[in-house]
């Protein structure tokens, strides 16, 4: 096929105010007008109120363009928009070609007898907001009440409406390539590719679609492989399979390599290629393994036949301004979750369709991805039009995506079953049903039609659907929201064995930089207006403090708040974590809620949204290290954390764990003592481990029931030979009670290495420098006295500080 993308010369025009610029296509209205400053950037204090009220606006995208010879010159021509955000009228040269209402849709024309030398072609954009309130109010249909009124009516990401760590900047644009295509005689429109794993190789179907333009030719298509070493192979004559033997098999990050093919496919009329297409596979079995066991029934990735388990988060979108998200911005966010140990990331259903490049980097890095369909958190009038909408919507995404390595599992939506199965949003009977048919009928059997190789969900949470228990512990995925929504202590994770967790999170404030990046030294109190504009989940500033004084000493300052914040939030989601990977083989997998942010909030996120890690992003490279060693110790946060009980009764003691989710053999050395806040040893011992392949290994429990928890704690190592692989500390009492000395903290740059040195232990240990750019491979991490050594991955050394817990509450 011959491509002319469209994406110079474009005009922009506020139909209301007349304000006309030169637009980018791909782009947004927002886009466009912060390119020429002519609305202030809406992350800024509260100028996301002005941003929304542009919205109430039409747009005029139109350009006048001169069509190349070669696409002139097709037997068919289209124009083809790949994204359009979101309520469009499309004319060219005058024809109406139609109305768009779907931005997880393209929208295809056939303009072969419109298209001239030059021609102009119109796009009209009304505005989302009237069209959803006037839906709501002619039959509500309600949803997630962060977002505005009647959001579950447009098929637009429903985040841009707002929603609990987003603000409503419902944007509007030509969001992906527009462009012409033209095709002589046939082309090939698209090709699924079946996989199965034989003894003698892996066999590959190939099923074209082609579609041809003139009668009387004898097409042909050649099949060409080219391995991941570089070696291509040709196979002639319109195979319908190809085997390839030795396969060199795709695995998750953490299991293996991540080998990809490239499989082309050429298509011919005699020596001539009338065209070609193209994608990177990768040869693997991934399903998902739901057998009952002893517990209720299992819920776990299964690839190449191995049970992996789930590490990673979810992933909304990363921004707000569309514009401003790039293949290179996301490849970091996503090299940061390979870097810490991820290997399964979900992308939430209340945001879009990511684009192509997100699902390569993934194949790349090794990172399942559990696939929600748009559905989030509503629900949705199944008119006839709505459901045609909805299943082009579908057809065109499982096509786009279903041949990816990554593609874990396709889920039909987010919170719909457990919600509705509650009653919630539901105000006639049919909703439920409505519910049912979308879900259990209309995806399962698109997907049974388009890409029957990959495994369907009905929602998540889930049990497996017809509202049966949806987020019931012992089947399916859960989303446990108790700790946080609920306001109970992290402590409580204990109490559960989940089968897998697709959901669980705290929140935290985003690093004092990207706070400075929206305030103005006024607003920069916890409960100023702008803090709270900057908070979604209602009340959650002060969620933020209750929480905080279970555990830590008052923070004087907000550079300590936000920095105390980092470290609960990064304590919480460890506890759960690492007991959930003690209990691996019942529970099999741990999501956590949320990766990153769309724009500078207060969030669950462990990335904000200026990039930098939050505590918890380094904590998760240490919670989903592939051999993970931890202690469930018991002390005052499981005992008693009442001070005042009478016959307060607190047993300390601690058990470690070697949980190793490695296809190899894990042999080494627990080394553990009982030390003093000076870290003098009073006590140690050692166990020796050897966890077999994706296991754990249990050590048997330590009485300190002597110990003051006040006074001592344990540190602990992993080593395996010389090396040491793992380091860790625990507290028998909260951090706010311990009796830290001063460690009276040091640092110093050699070359490419931070030093820290301690004189005492030092918890938390946090190092930063003045622009708050510092990427390292350890942060916030516990010391014993002595001197620690970190790499510095990027950022620069000038203001280079260290603090550790013992700072907060002393005045400082
Ligand atoms: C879940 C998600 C999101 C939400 C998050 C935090 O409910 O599915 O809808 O943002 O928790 O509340």
């Amino acid at each position: 096929m011959i491509i002319q993308k469209l994406e110079d010369g474009w005009k922009l025009r506020n139909c209301s105010s007349g304000e006309c610029f030169n637009a980018k296509v791909p782009g947004t209205v927002y886009g466009t007008w912060l390119e020429y400053g002519a609305m202030e950037d809406p992350y800024w204090r509260d100028c996301e109120d002005k941003a929304l009220a542009m919205m109430e606006a039409e747009y005029e995208y139109s350009l006048t363009v001169t069509l190349e010879k070669e696409v002139g010159e097709c037997d068919v021509v289209w124009l083809l928009f790949e994204g359009i955000d979101t309520l469009a009228d499309i004319w060219l040269n005058g024809h109406y070609l139609g109305h768009a209402d779907n931005m997880h849709r393209a929208w295809q024309y056939p303009v072969k007898p419109l298209v001239k030398a030059e021609n102009i072609i119109r796009v009209l954009l009304s505005s989302p907001l009237p069209f959803i309130r006037k839906a709501y109010e002619e039959d509500p249909y309600d949803g997630a009440p962060e977002s505005m009124k009647g959001f579950p009516f447009l098929r637009k990401a429903h985040c841009s409406f707002g929603w609990d760590w987003g603000p409503r900047l419902p944007d509007a644009g030509l969001f992906r390539n527009v462009a012409f295509i033209g095709a002589k005689k046939a082309a090939i429109l698209d090709v699924h590719i079946s996989q199965s794993h034989r003894e003698e190789g892996v066999v590959l179907s190939l099923y074209p679609e082609v579609k041809t333009f003139c009668s009387e030719e004898v097409y042909s298509c050649e099949v060409r492989i080219m391995d991941p070493e570089g070696t291509l192979t040709v196979y002639l004559d319109t195979p319908k399979t190809v085997t390839i033997p030795q396969p060199k098999l795709w695995w998750p990050n953490g299991y293996g390599d991540q080998p990809l093919y490239l499989v082309e496919l050429v298509l011919k009329a005699g020596d001539e290629i009338l065209d070609t297409w193209s994608r990177r596979i990768g040869l693997r079995t991934m399903r998902m393994n739901t057998d009952k066991d002893e517990y209720g029934s299992r819920f776990a990735h299964e690839v190449n036949g191995v049970e992996i388990f789930a590490m990673g988060a979810d992933y909304i979108p990363e921004d707000c301004i569309r514009g401003r998200i790039s293949r290179e911005r996301t490849k970091k966010l996503l090299e940061h979750c390979r870097q810490c140990n991820f290997n399964v990331i979900r992308v939430w259903g209340g945001g879009y369709y990511p684009d192509d490049f997100f699902y390569d980097l993934c194949d790349e890095l090794g990172l399942m991805v559990w696939q929600d369909f748009m559905f989030a958190c509503a629900v949705y009038p199944l008119t006839s039009e709505f459901e045609d909408n909805v299943k082009a919507e579908i057809r065109d995404n499982v096509k786009r995506i279903r041949h990816h390595a990554c593609l874990g599992l396709w889920c039909g939506n987010n919170e719909m079953e457990m919600f509705i199965s509650g009653n919630q949003w539901i105000r006639k009977p049919i909703q439920k049903t409505e519910y049912l048919i979308m879900n259990e009928r209309i995806i399962p059997e698109l997907l049974k039609e388009y890409d029957p190789d990959t495994f369907y969900w009905p929602s998540s949470p889930s049990s497996g659907g017809d509202f049966d228990a949806p987020n019931y512990p012992d089947r399916g995925d859960v989303h446990y929201w108790e700790v946080w929504h609920g306001g109970v202590p992290f402590t409580e994770y204990r109490k559960f064995y989940f089968r897998y967790l697709s959901e669980f999170g705290f929140q935290s404030f985003p690093s004092i930089k990207t706070i400075e990046s929206f305030t103005e030294p006024g607003d920069r109190n916890i409960f100023s207006y702008v803090m709270e504009k900057h908070q979604r989940n209602n009340g959650a500033n002060g969620k933020i403090l209750q929480y905080m004084s279970q555990m830590y000493r008052y923070p004087e300052s907000l550079s300590h708040l936000v920095y105390v914040s980092q470290l609960l939030q990064a304590e919480a989601v460890r506890y759960g974590v690492e007991h959930f990977r003690r209990n691996r083989g019942r529970c099999m997998g741990c999501v956590y809620w949320q990766l990153n942010d769309c724009w500078p909030v207060a969030s669950w996120s462990s990335i904000d949204y200026g990039g930098r890690w939050k505590a918890l992003h380094y904590f998760a490279r240490r919670f989903f290290a592939p051999v993970l060693l931890s202690c469930e110790e018991t002390g005052a946060l499981t005992w008693s954390t009442d001070v005042n009980e009478e016959n307060r009764t607190i047993r300390n003691a601690a058990r470690f764990c070697v949980t190793n989710e490695t296809r190899i053999p894990f042999q080494g050395t627990v080394c553990w003592s009982l030390k003093n806040s000076r870290s003098d040893i009073l006590k140690q011992g050692e166990f020796e481990a050897a966890a077999a392949p994706l296991s754990v290994e249990e050590f048997p429990w330590l009485d300190f029931s002597e110990t003051e928890g006040r006074e001592c704690y344990l540190s602990y190592d992993l080593y395996q030979e010389e090396t040491l692989v793992a380091h860790g500390s625990s507290l028998f009492v909260p951090p706010k009670h311990f009796e830290f000395l001063n460690p009276e903290l040091e640092v110093w740059v050699e070359g490419d290495e931070i030093f820290v040195k301690a004189k005492a232990f030092a918890k938390g240990v946090e190092i930063g420098n003045k622009a708050g750019d510092l990427l390292l491979s350890d942060n916030y991490f516990d010391m014993d006295s002595g001197i620690k050594k970190v790499l510095v991955a990027d950022g620069g050394l000038e203001g280079l500080y260290v603090r550790s817990i013992y700072e907060i509450g002393r005045g400082t």
